[in-house]
């Protein structure tokens, strides 16, 4: 059993969250996923509470120390995301980045950047095969 930072765009913009759901859903069977609200279908973005940017960025931050593996798919882009990859890098986390074929390019920063381990993929299939392969490592 892992404890998994998954990363998603959330204010990047939400066309990929059912996909997140169900990866999350998949993960979930044998492992503990840190960030499940990420493949919440119903959160709110024009909701915001005072401190609440603060208290998000708090914990994400805490749960991305405390994780074992950090899994990203980024084939939404997201600058929280990129954030969260170049902190998973400083604390030296493994951490897989999977991105969609045909779907624009992943950003040079991260494609460039020998620390990440990435994969491109076409179908849901493929992509719940490669995170179950990057789990056994
Ligand atoms: C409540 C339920 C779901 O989301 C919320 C409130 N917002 C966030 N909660 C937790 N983590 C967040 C939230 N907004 C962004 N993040 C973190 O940044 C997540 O871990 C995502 O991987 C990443 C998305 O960044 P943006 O720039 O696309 O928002």
């Amino acid at each position: 059993m892992k404890k998994i930072y998954f990363c998603g765009s959330i204010r990047g913009g939400r066309s990929d969250a059912s996909l997140y759901q169900h990866i999350i859903a998949h993960m979930k069977i044998d492992n503990l996923v840190l960030t499940e609200h990420i493949g919440n279908l119903s959160l709110s973005l024009s909701e915001k509470k005072p401190g609440q940017d603060q208290a998000i960025y708090k914990q994400d931050t805490e749960w991305l120390k405390e994780s074992d593996i950090v899994i990203a798919e980024c084939t939404c882009p997201s600058i929280g995301v990129g954030y969260e990859l170049a902190y998973a890098e400083r604390l030296q986390k493994p951490t897989y980045v999977f991105f969609r074929k045909g779907k624009g390019s992943l950003s040079a920063m991260i494609n460039g950047d020998p620390f990440f381990h990435i994969y491109q993929y076409e179908t849901e299939e493929e992509l719940t095969a490669l995170i179950d392969s990057a789990l056994k490592l």
